[in-house]
């Protein structure tokens, strides 16, 4: 069904974009009307490989459409990611030179009260114009927009076909505070089905909308149990992309001689259990006493494992969730006492984490709840965030369970 919306979305001629869209926060006051929880994909096999590329992020993402055809438009959306991503990583690297200009901060404060980067502004911009032109974007939403932007109208120009359309969340720069020492940071993106049931009228902006044309524009506010894809790029010593379809998570690393992400961790396994924290543990004595005697009993030697467990701790979710898949152990920004719901957000830094870490056999929990499962009222809300190997998250989750 054609979308009958119109741009909210400009793009002026110094090509700044610029998202007018209804200012008043987004509350899910009545159910969003949102399409179903995807469906389990099918997982290509790859009987025959090519020694020098080996399987590249294209060919994965066709035989994922070849076994998967309702989800053929998502290989056009990883086009754009894979692009976006490389750019990204090219930015980063060359940021350190005194030439690119890119470091320190952009005089700007985002809608949470942070200080924008740069590099924020930049990758946002580009990640968001990579995403809008693949012509399968109904509506985004990024840490660095106040607003979710709609891209249907915007979108008219390089439409390719009415096929499925579908909502992007994403924190373009996570980590951003430590890209000026040259630490790992990271790009997270969530794909959620768009409800193309939605019209907005053209002229709806700020407190003209409806309650129902906000709340199409708040499509953005499904729970991480609707998320058809989650993808992270790490950029570090190699650049990586990390994806899940619903179906096993995969990790690509980039073949810089090839300009190609090749599949160097199929079917990305977390073991279930370890002994490595990675938490910011100046904020131990503010967080929940069940957290903090499963982390004093783990540091003693004294949890369920008995293994005595060390810490490692980057400050960039992307890096620290990255080496947690590969290596096990648990990390988290819980809630505390100073900020119960911590500092993570959930559409784009909590949901589509959990999404790749449950994927690859781990859990993902707040102490109380799945975060998967948590429905979202606002854009940039957070929430408290436990993930990592399965046998330890379950531990911090029946210490909550025994103190209540
Ligand atoms: P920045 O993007 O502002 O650097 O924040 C990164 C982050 O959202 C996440 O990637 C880290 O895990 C967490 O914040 C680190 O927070 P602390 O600096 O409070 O430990």
């Amino acid at each position: 069904m054609k979308l009958n919306l119109l741009t909210v979305l400009l793009v002026s001629s110094t090509s700044t974009v610029s998202a007018f869209s209804v200012s008043r926060p987004f509350r899910s006051s009545t159910a969003l009307h949102v399409a179903s929880a995807p469906q389990k994909t099918k997982a290509p096999v790859f009987d025959e490989v090519c020694e020098t590329t080996g399987v590249t992020l294209k060919r994965f993402m066709s035989e994922v459409a070849m076994l998967n055809p309702d989800i053929t438009e998502l290989t056009v959306l990883f086009g754009a990611i894979e692009t976006a991503c490389k750019a990204i990583s090219n930015l980063v690297k060359r940021s350190q030179l005194p030439s690119s200009e890119t470091l320190g901060y952009q005089g700007e404060v985002n809608v949470q009260g942070e200080d924008q980067k740069k590099l924020d502004v930049i990758t946002n911009d580009l990640l968001k114009r990579a995403l809008r032109f693949t012509g399968r974007l109904g509506v985004l939403a990024s840490e660095e927009e106040d607003v979710p932007v709609d891209l249907s109208g915007a979108n008219k120009g390089v439409l390719i076909d009415e096929g499925e359309r579908y909502v992007a969340v994403f924190d373009p720069l996570d980590g951003s505070s430590n890209v000026d020492a040259g630490i790992p940071t990271g790009t997270i993106i969530g794909i959620y089905e768009h409800d193309e049931n939605c019209a907005i009228d053209p002229n709806c902006v700020d407190e003209d909308c409806s309650e129902q044309e906000a709340q199409c524009l708040a499509n953005t506010l499904q729970p991480g149990t609707n998320l058809v894809a989650a993808a992270y790029c790490l950029y570090s010593s190699s650049t990586f992309l990390v994806l899940t379809l619903g179906s096993g998570t995969y990790g690509f690393t980039l073949d810089e001689n090839l300009g190609e992400f090749v599949l160097s961790h199929p079917d990305i396994k977390i073991p279930e259990e370890s002994s490595i924290i990675s938490f910011n543990e100046a904020n131990t004595p503010n967080w929940d006493t069940p957290l903090q005697e499963t982390v004093a009993k783990w540091k003693a030697g004294k949890g369920k494992s008995g293994k005595k467990f060390s810490s490692r701790y980057i400050g960039s979710m992307v890096g620290d969730v990255h080496r947690t898949l590969l290596y096990g152990g648990v990390f988290g920004y819980p809630g505390d006492k100073k900020n119960p719901n911590g500092k993570l957000r959930l559409l784009y830094e909590g949901a589509p984490m959990s999404f790749i870490v449950e994927q690859a056999g781990g859990l993902s929990t707040t102490g109380k709840e799945r975060v998967m499962e948590i429905s979202p009222e606002v854009v940039h809300q957070r929430v408290p965030v436990i993930m990592g190997s399965k046998n330890d998250v379950q531990e911090v989750i029946d210490a909550y369970a025994a103190a209540q």
